[in-house]
């Protein structure tokens, strides 16, 4: 069983985008608590694949967010399932969830996954063009988005996915103020030790993608800056 409830930081991998043997070992060596192979576009069964063989030479675990059906590897220490709760299109009806259940329903092993009620915030990113997503204009809108996943739906995960751009930190803080239950997640636009420290003061989790191909050094610090908080 993996215990994400205890996971201050994350490293997430993208099978579309390149790294080099010393960087991977890098970031799987680096103390993160788990790394997680996850994108938006251009994610496919051998790519996947491919990424979670090379993570396997190191002792982190290795999760996979599943974007596509056709997509899903076995192999991977636990799956967590994005549901977009702001979604304006397709998604929002779990279409996709469904047809997936249909092919993979009798096989999976329902203690290793976990449901992710998504919140995008950044109208930019490649998922909330995907989800043609409903961006939060104001607090209440977040807390609604925040209360829909923690107590009506009671979502055991919360991610504020601002991917590509740092977010703010009072609507991360307002999040956790109506948060009851779910463990919250925050990724998106975390470039150095320090906005990651910011939002691991409100988020339970804070995961770091793109700086990893952009700035290594810099996300390595990440690690250190969250996981030396008190
Ligand atoms: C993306 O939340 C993650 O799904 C991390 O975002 O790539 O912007 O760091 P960045």
């Amino acid at each position: 069983m993996i215990e994400y409830k205890e996971w201050r930081h994350v490293f997430k991998l993208d099978p579309d985008k390149n790294i080099n043997d010393e960087d991977l070992e890098r970031i799987c060596e680096s103390g993160t608590d788990a790394v997680i192979v996850g994108g938006t576009l251009r994610v496919s069964f051998d790519n996947t694949i491919d990424l979670l063989a090379r993570i396997r030479r190191f002792s982190v675990p290795c999760i996979l967010e599943v974007s596509n059906v056709e997509a899903v590897v076995p192999g991977f220490d636990f799956y967590f399932v994005p549901l977009v709760l702001n979604a304006g299109n397709e998604y929002a009806t779990l279409h996709h969830h469904t047809e997936g259940l249909k092919q993979y329903g009798s096989l999976v092993k329902w203690s290793e996954v976990a449901v992710e009620g998504y919140i995008i915030f950044n109208p930019q990113s490649e998922v909330a063009k995907l989800t043609g997503a409903k961006i939060p204009k104001d607090v209440e809108d977040v807390k609604a988005l925040a209360r829909l996943a923690d107590q009506m739906l009671k979502l055991p995960i919360v991610y504020i996915e601002y991917s590509g751009a740092y977010g703010d930190p009072s609507w991360v803080q307002s999040v956790r103020s109506v948060i009851e239950q779910a463990h919250l997640f925050y990724g998106g636009g975390i470039k150095d030790g320090s906005q990651a420290a910011e939002m691991a003061k409100w988020a339970d989790t804070v995961i770091v993608g793109n700086i990893i191909y952009e700035d290594i050094e810099q996300a390595l610090k990440t690690v250190h800056s969250v996981k030396s908080l008190t």
